[in-house]
């Protein structure tokens, strides 16, 4: 599963690989609050807004003309279960930051997703190497349910923050708590020092 040309998310390379507190599942388990969206990808726009210099929309067929990579990773969800050796296609963090300009103020990303979900990122834990907009898990499309046609993944913190059905990126000076963090969450989501619940 491990390709040569992708991006190896350095938790992988950990001699324990699974952090503590959690386990190892082979399922894929699918957890959200409320429904799962069915998005038609001939409406899909991913909105980049907040503070940048000229917002942008961009529909599906631009998207998925930008350049894409893969990122090996680990997901560690905070429910306990682990699941390893994860490949992922889509766009990286750092394509956006090609897209738009962001004005030096910004020190936050908010992820907007179908049906008002937010998460919350700093701008240096959304711009780590590994973190990308995902349109592939294991050579296959992201299912509806696992958040298609694009989520975001964030494999060095716990998966609430891989935020599914993504429709915009809103780049802050202000931090501001997401849907999990304002239910009991941490801000964070460091699974190696268990930063479970806020
Ligand atoms: N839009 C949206 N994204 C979300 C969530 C959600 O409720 N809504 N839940 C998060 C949580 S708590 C987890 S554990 C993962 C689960 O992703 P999966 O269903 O693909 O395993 O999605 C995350 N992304
Ligand atoms: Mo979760």
């Amino acid at each position: 599963m491990e390709e040569q040309n992708s991006i190896i998310s350095p938790d992988t390379r950990r001699s324990e690989r699974v952090p503590p507190g959690q386990h190892l599942t082979e399922k894929w388990p699918v957890l959200h609050y409320g429904s799962a969206s069915k998005i038609d990808t001939s409406l899909w726009k991913l909105k980049l807004f907040g503070l940048v210099r000229a917002e942008k929309t961009i529909s599906f067929s631009d998207f998925t003309a930008l350049p894409q990579v893969k990122v090996f990773s680990d997901i560690h969800c905070v429910t306990t279960w682990s699941k390893l050796d994860n490949l992922w296609e889509g766009v990286s963090s750092a394509t956006i930051k090609t897209l738009v300009e962001i004005k030096p103020e910004a020190k936050f990303v908010i992820i907007h997703a179908e049906g008002e979900f937010t998460t919350n990122l700093t701008l240096e834990d959304f711009f780590e190497p590994d973190v990308l907009l995902c349109l592939k898990h294991n050579g296959e499309n992201l299912s509806s349910e696992h958040g298609g046609p694009v989520r975001l993944i964030v494999p060095r913190l716990y998966f609430w923050k891989s935020a599914k059905w993504v429709t915009g990126l809103e780049f802050s000076d202000k931090d501001q708590p997401g849907f999990w963090e304002s239910n009991g969450y941490h801000n964070h989501g460091d699974p190696w020092t268990e930063e479970r619940y806020g």
